[in-house]
């Protein structure tokens, strides 16, 4: 067993992971992705390999491996040996007071973000997943579902292009597959996409239309059992017919707005650069005198909803990287505390 990217194109490998190989890895080791991380092993695929592997941890915050990431094996045992660097990565806060960081799923290359040609369509929404999806170095395209109920879904389209420069906004009626063929420039060989939008917005619809089967209930049915528990039967990664992947994991779906500074940066790059020959450095752009951002209001040169938008959005990312931070710093001197303890019973011990 050796490494052929040609061969593990087929589980969405590209020229970004064949970069990052050294000369002996080709011959000497093997290559497999991560489509479930389960307690106490991983599940991966890759040509000829379909197997429960150990888990793989190294020894930075985002080491473990997650949904999506590329390991290279041990031909013969299959015990992982190296995770490649990632080509993109969402993490998330875990719930309750301790809020952990989770890796959700990496080297996604295209994330869809979906909402529908009706009231589900929300600019301030919107600019969040933008900003969710540049922070995790993914390419966003904005999918508007619903077009067929829709008198005007091109006015729908026009405005969610305004977002970002660049942006691609596409138009479809989730449920039929020509008109989702649309999409298929993101869906080929070696691309993997994941997909997030509000509860109702077309996802499941168009996860079935994507991979040419009737795979997921929509509709509103839940696909979690009674207890609220994820059902995790291979789930994870769907194949589209296309030829790519689809990420669909819980994490996905319940993903939020945790450290993404450069993300929104990225989104409101215009008024980033307005505010930049503000007076003062710290500037919060509400009384502050010589404050340009005000000036470019008053001037009519910039949409004062875009920049509370922006103020709104900054101000909650803050907030919730303030208190990553100190999880951080608290988790620090814990481990310090606790290696500081042993090294004394260990010298009690040897006195
Ligand atoms: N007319 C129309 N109905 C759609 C479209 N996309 C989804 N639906 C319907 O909207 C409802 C919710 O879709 P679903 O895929 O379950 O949404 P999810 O909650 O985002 O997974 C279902 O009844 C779908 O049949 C579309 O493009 N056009
Ligand atoms: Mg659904
Ligand atoms: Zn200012």
């Amino acid at each position: 067993m050796t490494i052929n990217p040609s061969r593990l194109a087929e589980f969405g490998w590209n020229a970004h992971f064949t970069s990052r190989l050294e000369t002996d890895d080709f011959n000497n080791l093997a290559a497999a992705r991560v489509t479930a991380v389960h307690r106490g092993h991983l599940q991966v695929a890759g040509p000829d390999i379909a197997s429960n592997i150990p888990p793989f941890f190294s020894d930075d915050d985002e080491g473990a491996a997650t949904v999506g990431d590329w390991l290279l094996l041990d031909p013969e045992t299959l015990r992982p040996k190296r995770l490649l660097e990632r080509k993109s990565l969402f993490k998330r806060r875990a719930a309750g007071t301790g809020r952990r960081l989770q890796l959700i799923a990496a080297n996604i290359d295209t994330l869809f973000v979906v909402t529908s040609c009706n009231l589900d369509f929300n600019i301030a929404r919107l600019e969040r997943y933008l900003a969710l999806a540049r922070e995790a170095g993914v390419t966003p395209v904005i999918v508007l579902t619903k077009s067929d109920l829709s008198e005007t879904p091109e006015d729908f389209a026009r405005e969610a292009s305004g977002l970002m420069p660049g942006l691609f906004v596409e138009t479809v009626d989730a449920r039929d597959p020509s008109s989702v063929e649309r999409l298929t420039a993101w869906c080929g060989r070696g691309e993997t996409v994941a997909l997030v939008g509000s509860s109702g917005v077309g996802k499941s619809t168009l996860i079935n239309t994507l991979t040419g089967k009737e795979q997921i209930p929509t509709g509103g049915i839940r696909e979690d059992d009674a207890k609220g528990r994820h059902t995790t039967t291979g789930r994870m990664l769907h194949r589209l017919h296309s030829g790519g992947w689809l990420v669909d994991t819980p994490g996905m779906r319940e993903i939020q707005l945790t450290d993404v500074h450069s993300g929104i940066d990225d989104v409101f790059s215009d008024i980033v650069e307005i505010a930049e020959p503000c007076r003062f450095r710290d500037c919060r752009h509400e009384n502050e005198p010589g404050c340009a951002v005000n000036a470019a209001i008053e001037a009519g040169t910039v949409d004062p909803d875009r920049v509370r938008r922006w103020k709104k959005l900054a101000a909650e990312e803050a907030f919730n990287s303030a208190s990553l931070a100190e999880r951080r710093a608290s988790d620090k001197a814990f481990g310090k505390m606790i290696k500081r303890v042993m090294a004394e019973k260990k010298a009690r011990k040897g006195e």
